[in-house]
């Protein structure tokens, strides 16, 4: 209950910050995109990582107010680079909460016309576990968020329950391969056996496919090896608060 409170207070006192990973197109080395990553600004803790307060977010209802500030936040930054001609997506993540709630349609919808960002800029990230328990309303909001415009990716792909025969009728555009499988490429021969077939998967069923928890250069070699180029970790950059994106676009070559 106390962090409960905690939690009510940041929000109205505005103490969240989203901080953005870029994700590099490794054979252009150009950003294609980013994801937004929130952070507590505590002031007298620091820093909270969204693993420790995003679970009572998620438990008291609250991540949906949150969730829409994360919503227009990244848009606002998105439009800022725009307007700088940057081009690149914006991904944010979703939670169970808030992919269940009925008025998240509408306020997808409220925030790109108050922020005028192009919807297939943005890009919804949504994990197996989400999409699986009542499996036709997902693909009923799924279908929603589509017709809205926005991108739609698969976040963590490999680590949840899903079945690759409802793969098919999600009409989602992007994998994002687990670090749990890029980690130990190459010393371990499994994870680069999965790795490599979920790049082909991805491939043969038309999907997008981004590699997460990219840490070393055996690890870039190995997935442009295997047809995967947009690449997401250390390797590249850490996720950076705003003033930081454009000194690392400018180092990046
Ligand atoms: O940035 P970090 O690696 O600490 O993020 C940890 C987890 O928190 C990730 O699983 C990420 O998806 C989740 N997360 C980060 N930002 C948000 C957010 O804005 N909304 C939701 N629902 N989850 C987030
Ligand atoms: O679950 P999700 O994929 O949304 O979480 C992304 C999380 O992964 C963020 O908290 C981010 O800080 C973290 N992350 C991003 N790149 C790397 C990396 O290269 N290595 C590790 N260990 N974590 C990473
Ligand atoms: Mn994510
Ligand atoms: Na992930």
């Amino acid at each position: 209950l106390y962090i409960e409170n905690e939690l009510r207070q940041a929000i109205k006192a505005k103490q969240f910050t989203l901080f953005y990973q870029p994700q590099v197109d490794c054979k252009t080395m150009h950003i294609v995109g980013y994801e937004a990553l929130i952070r507590w600004k505590h002031p007298e803790k620091g820093m909270i990582p969204p693993t420790k307060f995003i679970p009572i977010a998620e438990a008291t209802g609250l991540i949906v107010e949150l969730g829409v500030w994360v919503l227009e936040e990244a848009c606002l930054f998105s439009m800022r680079l725009q307007r700088q001609g940057r081009s690149g997506n914006m991904s944010i993540n979703l939670s169970a909460r808030q992919f269940k709630d009925a008025h998240l349609i509408n306020e997808i919808s409220d925030v790109l016309q108050r922020t005028q960002m192009p919807a297939e800029k943005l890009h919804l990230e949504l994990t197996e576990s989400m999409l699986m328990g009542d499996v036709e309303a997902a693909i009923t909001q799924l279908h929603q968020m589509k017709d809205l415009g926005v991108g739609l990716s698969i976040d963590d792909f490999g680590t949840g329950y899903s079945s690759l025969s409802y793969l098919k009728r999600f009409p989602v555009d992007t994998l994002k391969v687990d670090r749990s499988f890029v980690k130990d490429i190459p010393a371990d021969s499994n994870d680069m056996e999965i790795t490599a077939a979920i790049i082909a998967m991805a491939q043969k069923l038309n999907l997008q496919v981004v590699a997460e928890g990219v840490e070393t250069k055996e690890q870039v070699a190995f997935l442009k090896r295997n047809n995967c180029y947009i690449v997401q970790g250390y390797y590249y950059s850490p996720p950076l608060p705003e003033h930081e994106i454009e000194i690392f676009r400018s180092q990046l070559q």
